[in-house]
């Protein structure tokens, strides 16, 4: 057993790309993956940082992702819609391809939306409304998954985790940004705390037969709640409307058929929305941005925190003492590298 060590940013970029390179994956897919999965390590978020490379590994193997796509850009005059194929590959590099181009569009409108088809998804949705907020625009970013969670007063998988994230851009300041699973929990957390022995929370699943387990065998086998009851089942449902069917792509109950499994990681679309704050408060009074600041200076003045402050704050402190990586993560590392 080696002991824990320091990894610079760039470093652990470096590996986690080659990992993705010598299985086979192009280029344009593998930098993209490899800065999403870097990014999660980075910001303290376990559940979409390394640990997904062998869930993606594993979706290659599998053929159920595109190792040589090459995502395919379609954007028309005058529409607020930008639209990218990721041709069967994952969701990260037709983000970045089209990312430009919506920004273009949310600046020239007001709004716009970039939708990515035909995907394969596992990050976090954060880097994305982080990318828009680094122009200036705020941002809404959502997708399906596959079914693992139960609708409210249901009793079986149907709804995905379908993450939610949003973004305010700060003048001098990180933005405001949340992103959570509309599930209780992400999925990744069942996970993280089976692989770890530990209960998980009450209330976050129910077991096969339905009843609340705090057992995270029990809950890989029966479905997770939605977060805030009926509430969370609604935003959750939502998402399969707008960022599955609206966009004419898989819903999480389409994508669990057609992966056949949980192990792997789902086939759909993705529906990214960008606002200029400045375009729609134009001819009203104050600065939108100032009164943003009012309103979190309100929220911090009770005590409160903003959500992503834990985030930057991880994010400083892997930028000053680099990322430190248990033995068994190293370990992880280079046994997929020598793969
Ligand atoms: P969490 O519950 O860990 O966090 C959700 C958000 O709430 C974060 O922005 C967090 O900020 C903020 N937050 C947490 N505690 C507080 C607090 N006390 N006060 C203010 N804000 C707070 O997220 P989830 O487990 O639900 O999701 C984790 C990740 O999983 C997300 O990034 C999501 O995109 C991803 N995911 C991806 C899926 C996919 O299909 N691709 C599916 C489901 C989830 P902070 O980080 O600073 O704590
Ligand atoms: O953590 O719920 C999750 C998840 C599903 C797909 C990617 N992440």
């Amino acid at each position: 057993m080696t002991d824990s060590r320091r990894l610079t940013i760039q470093e652990l970029n470096d590996r986690v790309e080659a990992i993705f390179r010598k299985a086979g994956l192009n280029a344009v897919q593998a930098g993209a993956v490899a800065r999403v999965i870097v990014a999660g390590e980075r910001d303290a978020c376990k559940s979409h940082g390394i640990y997904r490379i062998e869930g993606a590994l594993r979706t290659m193997k599998a053929g159920k992702v595109r190792p040589d796509a090459v995502p395919e850009l379609l954007v028309q005059e005058a529409s607020a819609i930008v639209k990218v194929n990721a041709k069967g590959g994952f969701a990260n590099s037709a983000f970045e391809l089209g990312l430009p181009h919506v920004i273009e569009r949310a600046r020239a409108y007001g709004l716009a939306a970039l939708v990515i088809n035909d995907c394969t998804h596992f990050s976090a949705l954060w880097p994305e409304v982080e990318a828009l907020t680094e122009h200036g625009l705020a941002g809404i970013v959502m997708c399906p998954s596959y079914s693992s969670v139960a609708p409210m007063g249901g009793n079986k998988p149907l709804l995905g985790t379908n993450p939610f994230a949003f973004g305010w851009p700060r003048r001098d300041k990180p933005p405001y940004v949340f992103d959570f699973a509309t599930s209780v929990a992400a999925r990744g957390e069942i996970e993280l705390h089976r692989r770890a022995g530990k209960p998980l929370p009450e209330g976050w699943a129910i077991d096969a037969a339905g009843q609340p387990t705090t057992n995270p065998d029990a809950a890989l086998a029966g479905a997770m709640l939605p977060f805030g009851g009926h509430k969370g089942s609604a935003i959750g449902t939502m998402i399969e409307l707008l960022a599955g069917i609206m966009i004419g792509d898989l819903t999480s109950p389409e994508a669990l058929e057609a992966l056949g499994s949980t192990t792997l990681v789902p086939p759909h679309g993705e529906l990214i929305l960008a606002f200029s704050p400045e375009k729609f408060a134009a001819g009203r009074p104050g600065d939108p941005f100032a009164r943003a600041e009012t309103l979190f200076e309100a929220i911090v003045g009770q005590g409160a925190r903003l959500p992503s402050q834990r985030r930057f704050e991880a994010r400083a402190k892997s930028e000053a003492e680099d990322i430190l990586l248990t033995a068994s993560e190293f370990e992880q590392l280079d046994r997929l590298l020598a793969l």
